[in-house]
């Protein structure tokens, strides 16, 4: 597997997660920034197979679509359960985190200004279902006892809401636990504080 390249825009945006998991699996890969003047040239979009950004290559293989790549990624680091039933749960909680990350989007691109307040005021009501999860697990995961693609993608997404409000997890302890525990793995910590994800903004609109 591999060499992996991203090509992507110069934002944290839907690469967050794939590339904190490729750090925390001591996996490297290479990165192609797109400036969004050569984007709207149109001759990259025309190569993409739904016309967008994340690409992830592996060695000759091409791959569109964030969560197929995540999943892929899951495969190829085994980060995907350890039988069909645990990647099953894995898929159904990275399905959950997609909705929240889509809600998500759509407040920071669409309604910033007339929706943060409210969409922060709402924010429990799906951050409890995770915590739920989280708490029932035990582990410290989402499913199983070690870290799968729905963790990463989990994590990334409450790194975002925390910067969007930074007492979002104070009523969730195993998610607080699962931040703090996260953040401290000694691969994702070193990724974390490197300029290379520090220089990033979260979203390409500048609104976090
Ligand atoms: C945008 O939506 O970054 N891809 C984006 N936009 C360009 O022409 N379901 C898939 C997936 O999970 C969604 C892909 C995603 O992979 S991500 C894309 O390709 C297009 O459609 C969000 C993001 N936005 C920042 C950005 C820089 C240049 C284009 C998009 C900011 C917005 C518009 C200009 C500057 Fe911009």
């Amino acid at each position: 597997m591999g060499p992996y390249t991203i090509t992507y825009f110069g934002v944290r945006g839907r690469c967050g997660a794939m590339r904190i998991m490729m750090a925390d699996q001591g996996q490297e890969w290479k990165e192609i920034v797109v400036d969004f003047a050569d984007w709207m040239k149109g001759d990259l979009k025309a190569t993409c197979v739904f016309g967008q950004l994340p690409k992830l290559e592996d060695g000759g293989f091409a791959l569109y679509q964030s969560n197929a790549i995540l999943r892929h990624l899951g495969r190829n680091h085994d980060a995907y359960g350890k039988d069909g039933k645990e990647a099953a749960l894995i898929d159904m909680m990275c399905d959950g985190v997609e909705d929240l990350r889509l809600k998500y989007v759509k407040m920071i691109y669409q309604e910033y200004d007339t929706g943060k307040d409210a969409y922060i005021k709402d924010l429990p009501n799906h951050l409890d279902k995770f915590e739920a999860v989280m708490a029932k697990n035990k582990t410290g995961f989402l499913v199983g006892d070690k870290p799968s693609f729905a963790d990463y993608s989990l994590f990334e997404v409450l790194l975002n809401h925390l910067v969007l409000c930074s007492c979002c997890l104070d009523t969730f302890p195993s998610l607080k636990n699962f931040v703090e525990k996260m953040s401290a793995r000694p691969k994702i910590k070193a990724f974390l504080d490197s300029d290379a994800y520090k220089k990033l903004p979260i979203n390409g609109n500048g609104k976090q």
